[in-house]
């Protein structure tokens, strides 16, 4: 009987048959698929395979679900309790360290529990941390650890950081997390005590920058670090545009705007009357733009309001205001109260 032997990094199922297939080393020899070799050693990056499908659980285990604060809009979206009702579920919202030092964090939470109380999502507990806050990490550790459940699955969309606090828990030096999405492949798995940790493949999420852009784009457009927020004055009938990708117009009065973007991302204002004529010449007037765009309206109510633009930002606005935004066909644009302040 032939043995399976998982790529360290991604945790593929290794096999020399297929070049253009998952998890394709030279010879079972390996320690990584090819496509980790080279993201290793050379920073290549290779498209992998986005799973959409929830896995499979034993069933003697706690479910975090991992996401970033980047997906807070989606963090009760995957209906997984409903998957499987047996088991436990922790909420655990990642890259806190993203949010600028002003966040109230006790007001995020108050909103992520009301979100969880209202839409009757079961849940143990919802936790906030960040992977590269060593004191996070292990008060994270402690936290797992207290449970009697043998197995902690860590699951979430892609790129929320899951295989980053699977290494920081376990010291696994070899899985690899990079701000590509859809890089772990297979579950990876490592004992911990009485425990075990398994880092789960990321959950496809449409809609999201990598659909549009290819990674060497994208990748500057994610933010790394803490958000800092860049108030705008806007009059009425003018667009913001966040490189080409989406422009966002004023509508009903003058008032100003906070975006929280990476700090390299472009910004520029011109006139509603310019956007179309700015597409059509998106090639020369742009670095960053897509093929094709949609436009819809947004009626903001009265409050803070917020706008996520996919897993690259948000917006911020006092409504009552009327708003258009012109983006990407089929990226993912959502209105919600104001998550954060
Ligand atoms: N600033 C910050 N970055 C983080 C944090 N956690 C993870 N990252 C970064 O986020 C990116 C994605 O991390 P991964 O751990 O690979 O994410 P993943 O959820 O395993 O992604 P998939 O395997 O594609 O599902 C990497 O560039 C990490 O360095 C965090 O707490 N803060
Ligand atoms: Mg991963």
């Amino acid at each position: 009987m032939s043995t399976i032997i998982k790529c360290k990094g991604c945790g593929a199922t290794l096999q020399t048959e297929d070049p253009k297939k998952v998890g394709y080393a030279k010879s079972l020899e390996h320690d990584y698929c090819t496509s980790c070799f080279k993201l290793m050693h050379y920073g290549e990056v290779e498209s992998h395979f986005h799973p959409e499908d929830l896995p499979s659980f034993n069933q003697d285990a706690v479910v975090f679900m991992v996401s970033s604060v980047m997906h807070l809009d989606m963090l009760f979206e995957y209906p997984v309790h409903r998957y499987d009702p047996n088991l436990k579920y922790v909420y655990l919202i990642n890259q806190i360290d993203l949010l600028p030092e002003s966040t109230n964090k006790d007001y995020l939470l108050e909103q992520m529990i009301k979100k969880a109380n209202d839409r009757k999502i079961p849940y143990v507990d919802i936790i906030m941390m960040s992977a590269i806050n060593p004191f996070d990490v292990e008060n994270l550790y402690q936290y797992m650890m207290s449970f009697k459940e043998k197995n902690i699955y860590l699951i979430g969309v892609q790129n929320s950081g899951k295989t980053t606090i699977f290494k920081a828990l376990t010291k696994d030096l070899h899985a690899l997390s990079f701000s590509k999405a859809g890089l772990t492949q297979e579950a990876l798995m490592k004992q911990i005590g009485n425990h075990v940790i398994w880092d789960m493949p990321g959950l496809y999420q449409a809609g999201y920058i990598h659909q549009f852009l290819p990674y060497e784009t994208y990748k500057k457009l994610i933010p790394t670090k803490t958000l800092h927020p860049k108030i705008y004055q806007m009059k009425k009938h003018q667009t913001l545009w966040i490189e080409g990708l989406i422009s966002v117009s004023i509508k009903q009065k003058d008032q100003s705007v906070v975006l929280y973007l990476h700090q390299d991302v472009h910004i520029h204002k011109s006139n509603i009357e310019r956007i179309k004529a700015l597409i059509e010449q998106r090639a020369t007037m742009f670095k960053v733009y897509v093929d094709q765009y949609e436009e819809k309206s947004f009626r903001i109510p009265e409050g803070k309001m917020q706008i996520t633009f996919a897993d690259i930002g948000f917006l911020h606005i006092d409504g009552p205001n009327n708003i258009s935004i012109t983006y990407p066909k089929g990226m993912h644009i959502t209105l919600t109260e104001a998550l954060f302040k």
